[in-house]
């Protein structure tokens, strides 16, 4: 925590300049000759990750969500599929489509990393088994269906809190909050925050079922997963599958960002921490169907919601071809994978599908949801 504390400091001078850290996972040491420079596109200081429940948080701050008017560009033509998630019948939201993901030689990682502490390189020879994978992110829907028919209760809910953004509170909430917390005080730990109370007890789901369930843990997506007759993907076949058919390119359609002008993924526009413009469509998540699918009709692999997968967290990587990866036996961190809403360039370039990050598995965030691969077409 002490050191942690450090990093923090070089950021924290100025309210509202101060946009994101990154903390280690416990334990270790953020090498002498990786530097902490925020603004960079290369920055390995991004603070994607690591909500922790000892009270070091760290995440990338949504301060775009306290400007009150944002203008709100809406990119109608990327948007155009958003509209068609099948909101009749609870069995097309409980059973979730899946798309067969072929599996074969890939190249896992890349040897060009954006953010290279985070153990993106070797670029490296995986080799995959077939399967299948929900076409999009797990809904609150589909999350209501499973805890409605099991009496299943989340981590969030059990800890009786999880972190929100200052910026999205109301003020009676935040006027109830006595504790934040002291290294990141843009995060606040909310009681009564949890998937169904996105930025607290005043906060519902209602109008957002077709939107990613958020706050949930690692344990609670497994739990999900399990239920469906489903699991979490590894890293390897999430990074397969976003790759969407594609080799070596950054984003699952290619190499550009906005391709003829088009928003392709929900992630921050404008000026991170001050600024979110909404351009895509969305200060917040989007529907899970939102935005055009990849070459294998998986929507919003990177940005929206950042995702579960199985594997435990390393920065090593053997260059041997590996036959179905599924990372390391033990760890404290699971790896994340896809970025979400709030990624810009300039402090979260991890919108790639070589990109990844980590969170404690009992962390639940309101940017990190999951969703499920199954070997056999369930
Ligand atoms: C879950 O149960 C609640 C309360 O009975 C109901 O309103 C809701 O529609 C149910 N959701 C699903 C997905 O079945
Ligand atoms: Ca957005
Ligand atoms: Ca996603």
């Amino acid at each position: 925590m002490l050191l942690y504390f450090s990093y923090l400091l070089v950021f924290l001078n100025i309210k509202y300049d101060v946009h994101c850290v990154q903390s280690k996972p416990q334990g270790s040491i953020r090498p002498e000759s990786d530097p902490v420079v925020p603004f960079a596109a290369e920055d390995s200081s991004c603070g994607c990750q690591n909500l922790k429940r000892d009270g070091v948080v760290d995440i990338e701050r949504e301060s775009g969500l306290l400007i009150e008017n944002p203008s709100v560009i809406y990119s109608k033509t990327s948007n155009e599929k958003l509209t068609d998630t099948p909101t009749n019948g609870k069995e097309s939201y409980t059973r979730s489509e899946m798309v067969f993901v072929p599996g074969g030689e890939f190249l896992m990682g890349t040897d060009d990393p954006g953010i290279p502490p985070d153990g993106e390189s070797p670029q490296r020879k995986v080799h995959l088994n077939h399967f299948y994978m929900d076409v999009h992110e797990v809904s609150n829907h589909q999350f209501q269906s499973f805890t409605n028919a099991t009496g299943y209760v989340t981590e969030a809910e059990k800890f009786g809190d999880s972190f929100v953004f200052e910026g999205l509170l109301s003020e009676e909430v935040k006027s109830q909050i006595s504790q934040a917390v002291a290294a990141a005080p843009w995060w606040l730990p909310v009681r009564g925050a949890d998937w169904r109370h996105p930025e607290g007890p005043d906060s519902s789901i209602a109008d957002r079922l077709d939107h990613p369930v958020l706050h949930v843990s690692w344990g609670d997506a497994v739990a999900y997963c399990t239920w469906a007759h489903k699991r979490l993907p590894t890293e390897a076949e999430w990074e397969f599958a976003c790759r969407g058919g594609l080799q070596d390119r950054l984003y699952p359609w290619g190499n550009k960002l906005n391709p003829k002008g088009q928003h392709y993924a929900n992630l921050w526009q404008g000026e991170f921490p001050t600024h979110n413009t909404g351009e895509d469509g969305y200060i917040k998540t989007s529907p899970v169907r939102s935005f055009p699918p990849n070459g294998y009709g998986l929507y919003n692999m990177v940005g929206n919601a950042w995702e579960w997968t199985a594997d435990w967290w390393t920065v090593h990587h053997t260059t041997d071809r590996q036959p179905n990866p599924a990372g390391p036996p033990s760890g404290t961190d699971k790896v994340k994978k896809g970025g979400s809403y709030m990624c810009h360039k300039s402090y979260c370039y991890r919108y790639r599908c070589a990109a990844r990050s980590q969170n404690t598995p009992d962390s639940s965030a309101p940017n990190l949801g999951f969703r499920c691969v199954s070997p056999e077409q369930p």
